[in-house]
């Protein structure tokens, strides 16, 4: 494959392969003076002491202590006063054509009175916050102004059932859950306190729900425990002081999917998440004072977190919130923000820009987009035909490409090109960020070395933005991530290094799957379906899917003593019940109502079977000789949804 030229070498911060190189030697070779040096970004309210220190096979990690500092005031309050007239946030609301402009001062203001109000419902240092919002900029408010008084946010995606953000809530024990009356989504009215009502209905825990006003939609509102935001803010002065917390205290939880059915508190920390946001947010963006930079991810993601929120406002750059979907009114909707709005720098992920591509390019073609200059992608693997459109159509070959591997637990980007630097390759992830070294083990552990090879994607040795540990889970945050392949953590992906030294993500190589961008564990959507007084067992996997990358394939036995009369009403009744116990998004594509499934004689189901049957690709089953009983197979094809 010819590498595609990198573009923009005339701004760039790292400005060819060769500086990169240098550079990430240097980082790989000093580490402690690397990030000592990334650290002086940020504003410290007292100097770190030492730069890292590590037990890695404990999951013991600590960046930066005896530092201190605070991600709000290096978010907002120093922006505010250098360049208070600067849009810090532009929100583009679910209307086109409808924009706020705040600035940093009116930011700082926001977020003082924010902070205000968390304080008189008795937040204080060290509490846990839950935020349930639309994309509205109170999300942001809510979360710097935690941030502000050392309160720990747990932001909840808005399209989550009310017993998924009830799980979340008593997890983290929040006492205050921010929300809105409604969420806009589209055409699409989102009944946002309904379902907070629902969720913390008897739970003694929260104190107060604050609760912003979108829509003006009649919501109930319990007295003493309900309060409007509005009011309250309009109690408060805008102005509140920062606590100044060490660089290992938490900054936010956010809850992930893993291969077990019970969703992961991935604890963030503050001083190594603030370096690591803003140095890769930086460098990977190419971010410039003038840039206005537009990613459109939701704040209840990670991508959210560092790329919506703290990375580009620690950088002062000017950041772009966008309420609605991309295919309302149609699917010309981001580009019409990036002409309206003169946006340089475009963040999205591969489902979003496959469903855009669907509808055919005079929806692109209709914007001129001549301010765009990077156009990133984030949260799967990005199809080579997918990658050149987004490069020939939406960037009009002019634009850089920016494939970013990354996760939750990573708390920033890992493996992307740096425009201006990096030739790319339609597919890769292409190289490390600085400081970052992948390793690719075999399934007994040992490194594969040398280029051309595949394996489990693991990092060596720590970087400032790795998260810390599970909420109270400390163990599990172990077991999960440091004990498979002892002295490394593991990503969960596989991957290959090919023969120029450039990473391809090949997806998971545990039961969680990407389904349109958003991860999901296969163990949770079976839960969901067994708590259903139909179903015995479930089977859930992924196949793959034109628009969402992967979809959702469950296989259900129905119990004895259950008649169902009519099996297509009965599917729905599943698919709802996936619905309601998590989310829309991890509704079922296909159910197919099976007598068995294929399980070993041990009792361990072959997964790689379902793979096959649901992706219709039946011809070769390979070895199945450890069946318990073979003839299922036979049965299964018979009856697929395909
Ligand atoms: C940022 C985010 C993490 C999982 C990860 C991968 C997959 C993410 C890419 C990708 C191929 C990419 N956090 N993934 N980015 N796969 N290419 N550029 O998505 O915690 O929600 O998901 O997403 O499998 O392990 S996440």
């Amino acid at each position: 494959m010819i590498p595609v030229k990198p573009h923009i070498a005339k701004r760039a911060h790292v400005h060819s392969l060769a500086h990169y190189e240098g550079l990430y030697r240097e980082s790989i070779a000093n580490p402690a003076g690397f990030w000592s040096t990334q650290a002086e970004a940020l504003t410290w309210f007292h100097p770190p002491e030492s730069v890292h220190q590590a037990r890695i096979e404990e999951g013991e990690i600590a960046w930066f202590s005896g530092g201190k500092l605070n991600a709000c005031y290096n978010c907002v309050d120093r922006h505010a006063e250098t360049q208070p007239d600067k849009v810090a946030i532009v929100w583009a609301a679910n209307e086109p054509g409808e924009y706020r402009k705040i600035t940093y001062a009116e930011l700082a203001r926001e977020v003082g009175r924010m902070a205000n109000v968390l304080k008189s419902h008795g937040v204080r240092r060290g509490d846990r916050v839950a935020i349930y919002l639309p994309m509205i900029p109170e999300v942001a408010f809510a979360m710097l102004a935690c941030a502000r008084i050392g309160a720990v946010h747990s932001v909840v995606f808005a399209g989550f059932s009310a017993e998924a953000l009830r799980e979340r809530i008593l997890d983290a024990d929040c006492a205050v859950v921010l929300t809105a009356d409604e969420g806009l989504r589209g055409p699409k009215r989102i009944p946002l306190k309904e379902t907070v009502d629902d969720a913390v209905e008897g739970l003694s825990v929260v104190r107060s729900v604050l609760v912003a006003k979108r829509t003006g939609a009649e919501v109930a509102m319990t007295p003493g425990r309900d309060y409007w935001l509005a009011e309250e803010l309009a109690k408060e002065r805008a102005t509140c002081p920062v606590e100044w917390m060490d660089a290992e205290d938490p900054l936010f939880v956010l809850y992930t999917s893993g291969s077990t059915g019970k969703p992961k508190g991935v604890l963030h920390t503050t001083g190594g998440y603030m370096v690591y946001t803003a140095f890769t947010h930086r460098h990977v963006f190419d971010i410039h004072d003038d840039d206005v930079y537009f990613c459109a991810a939701d704040a209840g993601w990670i991508t959210g977190h560092s790329y919506i929120v703290y990375g580009p406002l620690a950088n002062g750059t000017t950041t772009v919130m966008f309420e609605s979907v991309p295919n309302y009114p149609d699917c010309g909707r981001y580009w019409q923000v990036v002409d309206d709005l003169e946006v340089s720098v475009f963040y999205t992920a591969p489902t979003a820009i496959r469903a855009v591509m669907r509808a055919g390019d005079e929806f692109v073609t209709r914007a001129s987009r001549k301010s765009l200059r990077i156009l990133g992608t984030v949260g799967e693997p990005i199809n080579p035909e997918v990658w050149t459109w987004y490069h020939d159509v939406v960037g009009n070959g002019q634009a850089a490409v920016i494939d970013t591997w990354w996760q939750t637990e990573t708390g920033g980007i890992m493996i992307a090109p740096l425009p201006g630097a990096t030739p790319a390759k339609p597919g890769s992830a292409t190289l490390p960020m600085f400081g970052i070294r992948p390793v690719l083990v075999d399934d007994e552990g040992t490194e594969i070395k040398g280029n051309g090879v595949s394996g489990n994607l693991c990092l060596a040795g720590s970087w400032p933005g790795q998260s810390r540990t599970i909420l109270g889970d400390h163990q599990r945050f172990r077991s999960t991530y440091f004990t498979r392949f002892p002295g490394y953590y593991f990503t969960g992906d596989g991957c290959r290094r090919d023969e120029d030294g450039y990473y391809w993500i090949t997806g998971r190589v545990d039961d969680v799957i990407n389904v349109a961008g958003h991860r999901l564990g296969t163990a949770e959507i079976e839960s969901a379906l067994v708590a259903h007084e139909a179903a015995a067992e479930a089977a859930v996997v992924g196949f793959p899917h034109e628009i969402k990358g992967t979809g959702i394939y469950a296989f259900v036995i129905i119990r004895d003593d259950f008649s169902a009369e009519d099996p297509k009403a009965l599917v729905g009744a599943l698919r709802d019940q996936v619905r309601r116990v998590i989310s829309p998004i991890a509704t079922p594509d296909a159910i197919q109502i099976v007598s068995g499934l294929p399980k070993t004689r041990s009792g361990k189901i072959m997964r790689r079977i379902l793979r096959q049957i649901a992706a219709g690709k039946t011809d070769d089953f390979g070895d199945i000789s450890t069946l318990a009983d073979p003839t299922i197979v036979e049965a299964l094809i018979a009856s697929s949804e395909r």
